[in-house]
């Protein structure tokens, strides 16, 4: 049996989850899952893809744990991605089976379903009959997830992890932030990303927290819940905390204070996925108490990077390598990097990395130089050992809200539409979502309309917020568009 599962069954009775319809119990999610695992072997699927579209909650987590118990491989999927966006995860896992929440059948209905099956959770247990199959034994070498990550090229690649990988993943954290049964997270981020899915959601239950499942982030109920002070940890994107700064300033001194008290008997708060502003950090220190701890990861390799538990944590770094991960700093011709202060290429190595990107050999070799996991983001080392982030090698790699988003991918989509005739993309700085994304446009469209289309082309976070109409896009002497005098046109405007 897996280990987290192996766990599972000693935290028995304690409470594993919480969400708005209740709470559930080890033993209860355990059960759930093995019957959800029942009904999935009478598709006939052995280590296969499984689509599942869940807010998050218990019912995801139980939809997860079955997909593992049946021998396949989980793939979320985000409420907010459209009818183009899950269309492409279909055809590109081929999956032949989708598990989804009843609440989302009108999205479901407008789906091409080629030759996959799409059963609600309650479908899918009503339909189980009594001849129950014996659920086959899940090792550590088989697939456990696939996450959609976007790319430099194409469209966005699925990622795929061995239970051997997130098991390691799991361990590495557990280890580095002391994760204990006694700790209580609430997860606020989306359940399709490794943050919300690994770190908080898959740490929680392999040490016998509990995870409250918020299927949103609204920053009174954050404070609420902290304010309880049955709350031991947080973690969440740079945005979030910048959204917690901001709705604090709104409040009353009484409600300030209250909060305030909550978060000082917390044990932890972890920022990551996106670089976290240093002004940030000291706002948050003074509201807070805490120091944010600063980690690093990306999708390919779970954290890599983290500042320490009990050390100095130092602001504008990520710390040192985290357990089981081996880390190098290269130059552009991919030769080590021995000396401090100077920057190169981050590559990484260990049992958390990935397995391969799903279908697409070719692009996973690329990815790797002799065992290494090319990053793409640039690095240094100071002189006391801790990593600074100086920022990706593409710009065409945008984070925004700690959303990864190829600038290609939105203009792949934008030019779907018949009145545009040429898009760029770029990224601006901004203070509350990092970066945002504006586009520049040459064709004749109503803005208006020209956002009501991205709503059902586009997930909401990965639409462009600015929009500039030009009649040509600047290029160069070999007809690149250059990015840079894009960027100038809004900085300007
Ligand atoms: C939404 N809005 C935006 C953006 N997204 N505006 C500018 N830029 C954006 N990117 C607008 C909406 O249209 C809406 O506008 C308003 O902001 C509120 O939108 P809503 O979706 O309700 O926002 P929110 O709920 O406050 O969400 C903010 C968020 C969310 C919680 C920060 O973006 C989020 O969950 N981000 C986390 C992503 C994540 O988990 N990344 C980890 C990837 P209006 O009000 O006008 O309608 S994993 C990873 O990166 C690696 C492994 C790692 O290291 O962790
Ligand atoms: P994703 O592919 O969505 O997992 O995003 C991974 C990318 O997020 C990394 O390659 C980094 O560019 C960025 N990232 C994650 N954590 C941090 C951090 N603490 N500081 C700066 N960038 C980060």
């Amino acid at each position: 049996m897996l280990p987290i599962f192996e766990n599972a069954k000693t935290y028995n009775n304690s409470i594993a989850i919480i969400d708005n319809t209740g709470s559930y119990s080890y033993s209860t999610l355990l059960n759930q899952s093995k019957k959800i695992a029942q009904a999935i072997l009478q598709y006939n699927i052995h280590n296969q893809p499984i689509l599942f579209l869940f807010p998050s909650s218990y019912n995801y987590v139980s939809v997860q744990w079955g997909i593992w118990l049946s021998g396949c491989t989980a793939v979320p999927v985000h409420i907010s991605h459209t009818k183009n966006e899950i269309d492409y995860l279909i055809q590109d896992t081929n999956t032949s089976l989708f598990i989804y929440d009843k609440n989302f059948e009108e999205k479901i209905n407008l789906l091409e379903k080629t030759s996959v099956q799409c059963i609600t959770l309650d479908d899918l247990l009503l339909n189980k009959n009594d001849n129950l199959k014996t659920l086959p034994t899940t090792t550590l070498v088989d697939n456990a997830l696939m996450i959609y990550t976007s790319g430099t090229t194409g469209k966005p690649k699925g990622v795929v992890i061995s239970h051997k990988q997130l098991d390691t993943q799991i361990r590495s954290l557990s280890i580095a932030w002391q994760w204990k049964n006694t700790d209580r997270i609430l997860n606020v981020l989306p359940m399709h990303h490794v943050h919300g899915v690994v770190n908080i959601t898959c740490c929680a239950l392999y040490n016998g927290a509990i995870v409250e499942m918020q299927s949103n982030f609204d920053a009174a109920y954050v404070a609420q819940r902290m304010s309880s002070k049955e709350l031991t940890l947080f973690m969440a994107v740079p945005t979030v905390f910048q959204k917690l700064i901001q709705y604090f300033d709104t409040l009353d001194d009484v409600t300030k204070i209250n909060w305030q008290n909550g978060m000082k008997a917390m044990r932890l708060m972890v920022s990551g996925s996106a670089a976290l502003p240093i002004t940030v950090l000291e706002k948050w220190k003074i509201i807070s108490s805490h120091t944010l701890l600063e980690r690093y990861g990306m999708t390919e390799i779970g954290m890599a990077l983290s500042n320490p538990l009990n050390e100095e944590r130092i602001a504008g770094t990520v710390g040192f390598p985290l357990p089981f991960v081996e880390v190098k700093i290269v130059d552009e011709k991919g030769k080590e990097i021995i000396s401090n202060n100077t920057p190169g290429e981050l590559y990484v190595k260990g049992e958390s990395v990935f397995k391969q990107y799903w279908n697409k050999s070719e692009e996973t070799t690329k990815a790797f130089e002799n065992g290494w996991f090319k990053t793409g983001d640039f690095v240094e080392k100071n002189d006391d050992g801790y990593y600074k982030i100086l920022g990706r090698k593409s710009t065409d790699i945008i984070k925004s809200g700690g959303y990864k988003i190829s600038a290609l991918e939105i203009e792949n989509v934008l030019l779907t539409h018949p009145l545009i005739k040429e898009c760029a993309i770029v990224a601006l700085p901004d203070d509350v979502w990092g970066e945002t994304i504006a586009v520049a446009i040459v064709g004749k469209i109503n803005e208006a309309e020209l956002k009501y289309w991205m709503k059902d082309n586009i997930a909401d976070y990965k639409n462009p917020r600015k929009i500039i109409f030009v009649q040509q896009l600047p290029r160069n002497a070999m007809g690149k568009v250059v990015k840079p005098e894009i960027k100038k046109l809004f900085l300007e405007s």
